[in-house]
């Protein structure tokens, strides 16, 4: 079986990212424009003051995404850039720049996808409590309320957040990205219960107010695991290690996911978290389990375990050696077949890969190109992977690939390289890699054309 003939074939990015202008045109401040000027806090005291400058270069940006052939992009918006204090005023040139990013991405038919929050959060609102104090759902719905009057004439994709277990648990639990915080685990939790509301009170802004049919979901980690042995009581092991919220951390696959599509925290979370949980008021898990259309996810890799003789579970450990990316994350194109057939298993819609891809050491070389032979074959086990999974009954319905070009990548700056487009930071200049161009074929071909790899052919990773 191949790809659906409507697979949303795609490229992602986020605004704090790739968009540069952090103090033009009105912007507020966001948390990571403040979190940039603490020294030592990122790779060599980069910013994303400037970086790929998308902002002045959607125009270019936008005619190389119809270069590749891309049928979707999945931007996120800049609360900041709209609503520079969070609340209150809206920002008419940063609505303007977005309305215009829209209208060039759908003259080249293109489907804008939006994710609404993609970490950078407005300062102004840190700064009155954050996802810590209880109003930051009604802010967060009241921002939803001003893209979607501005932009749902034309766009129908969106995704509240991305990542509640970054922005959440690295964030505020483990301090290891913006806002930088190491509340603790009674205090952590209530902002995740914060971030929860505010994404239902979002899914029901965007369903009352769109004006044209919203599809909603979401694009939280995905955390897969890999049956060792693909027996039944191995592949069971496998998805009870998937769906468990069994340690104190927010890492979890359920502990935000259950809540948007069960209405319920999982019970094993609440048992580990027990008395720190917060209070919640009736009717907030009502609100938080909004109707949604499909079930976005970000999988990079995955780890592969076995059950015990004893009923447990333990971590296989990757060969001597594994492939591992620039980033030192491993490859493990199997986790697009187990990603999605769990999530899909357990949460019963639709799925789409909102993130996948890798950080490559990539540079133009002397002829002029960035080949990334690494990057195509990657993505080609991968999508071989996902490819699989739906020929097994997963119902999916895209993919995009992290990223659709080089770009701020968080406390690393810009040390790594995601994009399919290279990006030279001080000419701005874009080289579509060669990755860029084999994506390309992909579309053209809606997936025909990635090889299938025979599974245990001894070349498997
Ligand atoms: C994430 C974020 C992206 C990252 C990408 C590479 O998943 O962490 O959504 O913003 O840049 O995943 O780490």
């Amino acid at each position: 079986m191949n790809f659906p003939e409507t697979f949303a074939w795609g490229a992602a990015a986020a605004s704090y990212q790739i968009e540069g202008a952090a103090f033009e045109d009105g912007k507020g401040l966001s948390v990571w424009d403040v979190v940039c000027r603490r020294p030592g806090k990122i790779w060599s005291g980069n910013t994303g003051d400037v970086g790929c400058d998308h902002y002045h270069n959607y125009e270019e940006d936008v005619r190389l995404m119809k270069e590749i052939g891309l049928r979707a992009y999945r931007l996120s918006i800049s609360w900041p850039r709209v609503i520079p204090g969070g609340v209150g005023a809206v920002n008419p040139k940063g609505l303007a720049f977005y309305d215009r990013l829209v209208d060039k991405l759908l003259e080249n038919h293109i489907s804008p996808w939006i994710t609404l929050f993609h970490w950078d959060y407005p300062q102004a609102l840190y700064l009155k409590g954050g996802w810590l104090n209880r109003d930051s759902a009604d802010w967060f719905a009241d921002y939803a309320a001003v893209i979607v009057d501005a932009l749902s004439d034309r766009v129908s994709r969106w995704m509240p957040q991305n990542e509640p277990q970054c922005f959440i648990g690295m964030g505020h639990h483990t301090g290891e990205i913006a806002p930088c915080l190491t509340l603790s685990d009674a205090e952590a939790l209530v902002a995740a219960h914060h971030s929860l509301l505010a994404h239902g009170k979002a899914v029901q802004m965007i369903r009352a107010q769109a004006r044209i049919r919203p599809f909603i979901g979401c694009a939280p980690v995905g955390n897969v695991c890999i049956p060792e042995t693909k027996d039944p009581g191995g592949i069971e092991a496998a998805r009870k290690e998937m769906f468990s919220c069994n340690k104190r951390g927010f890492w979890s696959n359920t502990w935000f996911a259950d809540p948007l599509f069960l209405g319920k925290y999982p019970e094993d979370g609440l048992d580990v978290f027990g008395s720190d949980m917060p209070f919640v008021p009736d009717g907030d898990m009502e609100i938080i389990r909004q109707p949604l259309d499909f079930f976005g996810v970000n999988i990079y890799g995955g780890r592969v375990v076995r059950a015990t003789d004893d009923g447990g579970i333990v971590e296989v450990p990757p060969q001597d050696g594994p492939p591992l990316t620039a980033t030192l994350w491993n490859v493990v194109p199997e986790a697009l077949y187990w990603g999605p057939r769990f999530f899909y298993e357990r949460y019963g819609l639709p799925i789409v890969i909102t993130e996948n891809g890798m950080a490559g050491c990539d540079w133009i070389h002397v002829d002029g190109c960035v080949h990334d032979p690494q990057r195509i074959d990657f993505m080609s086990r991968y999508l071989d992977q996902y490819r699989r999974a739906i020929t097994d009954g997963v119902k999916a319905e895209g993919y995009f690939v992290w990223s659709i070009m080089d770009n701020f990548e968080w406390m690393q700056g810009f040390k790594c390289r995601f994009g399919i487009i290279h990006v030279d930071y001080a000419t701005k200049k874009r080289v579509l890699k060669d990755s860029a161009l084999w994506y390309r074929a992909v579309i053209a071909s809606n997936g025909a054309c990635i090889p299938k790899v025979e599974m245990h052919s001894g070349n498997n990773m």
